[in-house]
């Protein structure tokens, strides 16, 4: 098939080999923050509940955009502590965070010289983008900033550009939108990325041009700058890839409340994120949690390592109260992952695809900087307490042991040419658990 000439396409060679591309991919875990002022009704308009994403319930619920903006006023999380958020985080293991400057509603939680429409009108009044900011990275958590360009509270928005007047608009919101990102990349000199959404709009895929020289002149500004294939479209309106089918930006954000076919190979070659809801679909703040599956933490322990065994990275979101502390669910799921974590993480950071095929018991993955030790994370036990390994040609396996019991070799059964069984019958956990195997080449 011939290619399509595309001028506004990717910007760099994929995948990124910088240091801090390096710094990213080795991350793995992160803690997505959803938070505004959807927070505050978090789902229920007068007396009435809204199960569709809190997030949304503007459009649900059919407010006015001049009554849903007055929630500016009620705005103050008095509970809201960064370090205890920081250590939150530290403590469930995540490596980076990624929070909400202005979702969908427009609303910005930085005090941003291009509106009134943000945390300095508020009666809270400070800069909580920025003390956010500074006790992650206290923490050793390194942050990216979600920015979304559709925006219901700016006059300038429009879906779609019908007129010489939407046209105009449509400049000056490419304007704003550009004077926000560099005040904010001015302003938090320490962020590592920006996530964006809300790019799905017709006026945003109908000038690929811009989203490409937006994304260049934030580089040049900020290097190292990491940014989501949703940021983009060329000229031919072709978001995330190209019209060639060529990544842009420089990981695919498309995983969204979802994940590869974990047998897919295909997806091990680009970086990629998938970001994940504890319920169905609520990103932020909602009362009401019954509504839904809650998933649990070993259902959102095995998406991450699903995530990290086909090189992707897993960005799991939460949803602080208008006061600024988080549900008890939260709270909760936190801890049990953040336990996991403190004993088993050695196969999440800094590891991927570890180039076997995939078994029925779990996922294989591999530090990025060792050839020889391979993890195999068990999320299903067999039946036989018999776990299989194809090996590629050329290796054999050395001796294999419990991440939790490294002196204890496991027994091995070859059953035929690089395919073995490893017995580990007497594993009593209820919880995923790690066996690593060494290997050996044969010559
Ligand atoms: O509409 C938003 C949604 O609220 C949330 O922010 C997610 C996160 O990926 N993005 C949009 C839907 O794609």
């Amino acid at each position: 098939e011939s290619e399509k000439e595309v001028k506004y396409g990717q910007i760099t060679e994929l995948p990124r080999q910088d240091d801090a591309m390096k710094k990213w991919r080795s991350n793995r875990f992160g803690q997505f923050i959803h938070w505004g002022l959807y927070a505050i009704p978090g789902g229920v308009w007068k007396g009435k509940t809204y199960e569709y994403a809190a997030e949304f319930l503007k459009s649900s619920a059919g407010i006015s955009t001049a009554t849903w903006d007055s929630l500016q006023y009620q705005f103050n999380p008095i509970k809201f502590n960064a370090m205890a958020w920081a250590k939150m985080a530290k403590a469930m293991g995540v490596k980076y965070a990624t929070i909400t400057t202005k979702h969908h509603e427009g609303f910005c939680l930085w005090p941003s010289e291009y509106t009134d429409f943000d945390i300095e009108n508020t009666p809270y009044g400070k800069d909580l983008l920025g003390e956010f900011i500074e006790a992650y990275n206290a923490e050793g958590i390194d942050v990216s900033l979600y920015y979304s360009v559709l925006d219901w509270h700016h006059p300038d928005w429009r879906y779609k550009l019908n007129s010489e007047e939407d046209k105009e608009a449509f400049e000056r919101l490419k304007i704003f939108t550009k004077n926000q990102l560099l005040e904010l990349l001015d302003r938090y000199p320490t962020v590592k990325g920006l996530w964006f959404d809300g790019t799905w709009d017709q006026c945003w895929k109908d000038n690929g041009q811009f989203s490409y020289e937006l994304e260049k002149k934030l580089k040049e500004k900020h290097p190292g700058l990491v940014v989501n294939s949703r940021m983009r479209a060329d000229e031919y309106g072709s978001r995330h890839f190209d019209s060639n089918g060529v990544l842009m930006g420089d990981y695919e954000s498309g995983y969204e409340r979802r994940l590869p076919n974990p047998w897919d190979i295909e997806v091990t070659k680009n970086d990629w994120e998938c970001c994940m809801t504890i319920p169905e679909n609520q990103w932020g703040y909602h009362k009401d949690w019954t509504l839904t599956h809650i998933k649990t933490a070993n259902e959102l322990i095995e998406m991450l390592v699903q995530c990290t065994s086909q090189n992707g990275n897993f960005l799991l979101n939460f949803g602080p109260t208008g006061e600024g502390d988080f549900r008890e669910e939260e709270v909760k799921l936190a801890k049990e992952i953040g336990d996991w974590m403190d004993d088993n993480s050695s196969a999440i950071y800094n590891c991927g695809y570890a180039g076997l095929k995939k078994q029925g018991w779990g996922y294989f993955t591999q530090n990025n900087d060792s050839e020889t030790t391979i993890n195999m994370v068990v999320f299903n036990k067999p039946i036989n307490g018999k776990y299989r390994v194809k090996l590629n040609k050329g290796s054999v396996i050395k001796k294999a042991y419990l991440l939790s019991k490294p002196d204890k070799a496991l027994d091995l059964e070859e059953i035929s040419n690089g395919e073995y069984f490893i017995e580990a019958k007497k594993v009593k956990t209820k919880d995923p658990f790690v066996i690593i195997i060494e290997l050996e080449n044969k010559d």
